[in-house]
């Protein structure tokens, strides 16, 4: 039995390094962002010793500055399978389906991420990875027209293919083939200047949606945005401007609290970028091209199901909220209506709202800690609560930042149903279900502490 290969983590951690070089080169501003965010989050740390302690009986702290999440679209149902595969050897699964029709976006989607607690803590990356709906395009000339680009193209490279293939044969990768697979993956993600459609295909595919054309006119799905992990987004908002980035009016999601639940996201506009055409004769026509963004995230705790629906509720009655009161911002309705939502961990707790690990206090016990007395030892401070951390997107938020970055105006409305059946059928798998995952981390935490005591 081969027992040297390079662990699913490692690989991970390494590429998503990889990865972040390479985005910082084409996209300079993303650069600026974690320079920036790196900052915020030292001073942060340096005082707020609650939350640097919290983090830190986590083993969330260490994973803070490298944090990253990005985002690509993908264009056929092969290229999903695929995908999964490759995200495999990073040892990134499927969690969650998100409908993103539903906000007129023809695309659904999941997130591929670590999911147990010690691959988490030792690096979280994920990738938000669409599918695009091309079903949904109405005009049926210009349907099969993407449709044929789309069935000529092969977004991985032969070697990367081949290396998927020996992972799952032989269960692992030498660190010689984790290097060069490495390289070879990283190359599914890269920008390409040179479209692989005419302009006048290009502006078809552009009127119907703007993302249509992001996701058909190249040779792959290169990533269109990284994102860092700040410990204070309103404070990384307020200086984006400051570095002479444009930042989308709201940061999406729920309203700063004492204690962050989910996740708050805010980005910068897509930049244009210079892209050659291809005319009817094979040679380049020079154009432009706007999807790639930067974007920056806070993240909270994790909501129970019955957490979640409260959410849900008060980000539908915030959006009623502004839109009938004319002199109320965005920003004022939703800190009016989240005054409903609990505030402090115990009751969060208590009512059932959120995840949580349970840490015998540094204080000593002198009592054991049972189910029947856990309720007290938590009143009393000799259990203590650490939150789990969000580690998955919301659909709200996810069309908020889509819209930011690709403008509103398209000949066509997309909204639609979702179709879970269909997207696992090409993924190859079920999504697994994010509260699951939570339920089993609280528990196994619940569990360590009983049998310890
Ligand atoms: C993905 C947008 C969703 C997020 O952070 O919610 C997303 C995309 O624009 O492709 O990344
Ligand atoms: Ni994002």
């Amino acid at each position: 039995m081969q027992t040297n290969f390079v662990s699913p983590n490692e690989i991970r951690a390494q590429f998503a390094r990889a990865m972040s070089v390479m985005y910082s080169q084409e996209v300079p501003a993303y650069s600026t962002l974690v320079t920036m965010v790196k900052s915020i989050n030292d001073e942060v740390l340096k005082h707020d010793d609650v939350l640097r302690q919290q983090l830190t009986n986590a083993d969330n702290l260490a994973r803070i500055s490298e944090e990253r999440h990005g985002a690509i679209r993908l264009g056929t149902e092969k290229e999903l399978f695929n995908i999964r595969r490759l995200f495999a050897v990073m040892g990134m699964q499927p969690v969650s389906y998100y409908d993103l029709s539903v906000a007129g976006i023809p695309v659904h989607s999941t997130a591929f991420r670590p999911v147990s607690r010690a691959d988490l803590a030792a690096n979280p990356f994920r990738v938000f990875t669409s599918l695009l709906r091309l079903e949904l395009v109405e005009d049926n000339a210009l349907r099969e027209a993407a449709n044929a680009m789309l069935a000529k193209r092969e977004i991985f490279t032969p070697e990367a293919l081949q290396l998927i293939e020996s992972f799952e044969q032989r269960g692992g990768l030498t660190a010689a083939e984790a290097d060069a697979f490495i390289a070879a993956a990283l190359e599914t993600f890269r920008w390409h200047q040179n479209a692989t459609v005419t302009t006048a295909l290009y502006e078809q595919l552009h009127e119907t949606h703007r993302l249509v054309a992001d996701v058909v006119s190249f040779k792959g799905p290169h990533i269109n945005h990284l994102t860092p992990r700040t410990l204070d987004i309103d404070l990384a908002h307020r200086q984006m401007a400051a570095h002479g980035m444009q930042a989308k009016a709201t940061i999406e999601g729920p309203p700063r609290r004492q204690c962050p639940i989910l996740l708050r996201q805010t980005s910068f506009k897509a930049i244009e970028e210079a892209v050659n055409f291809a005319d009817d004769k094979g040679h380049y026509v020079a154009g432009a091209h706007t999807a790639r963004f930067g974007e920056i995230e806070q993240r909270g705790i994790a909501l129970t199901p019955k957490g979640r629906a409260l959410y849900d509720q008060l980000i539908h009655q915030t959006r009623e909220l502004a839109s009938q009161a004319a002199d109320l911002t965005y920003e004022a309705a939703l800190e009016q209506v989240f005054v409903d939502f609990p505030d402090d961990y115990l009751t969060l707790h208590n009512d059932g709202l959120a995840y949580f690990e349970y840490h015998r206090a540094a204080v000593a016990i002198d009592a054991a800690v049972t189910k029947e007395t856990l309720p007290q030892q938590l009143e009393n401070g000799q259990v203590e609560l650490v939150p789990i951390t969000y580690e998955d997107f919301l659909p709200v938020s996810a069309a908020g930042i889509f819209q930011s970055n690709l403008g509103h105006e398209s000949a066509q409305n997309f909204s639609a149903q979702g179709n879970q059946a269909v997207f696992e059928s090409a993924l190859g798998c079920h999504v697994l279900d994010e509260f699951a995952l939570y339920a089993d981390m609280s528990e196994a935490s619940l569990n360590r502490l009983l049998l310890r005591s």
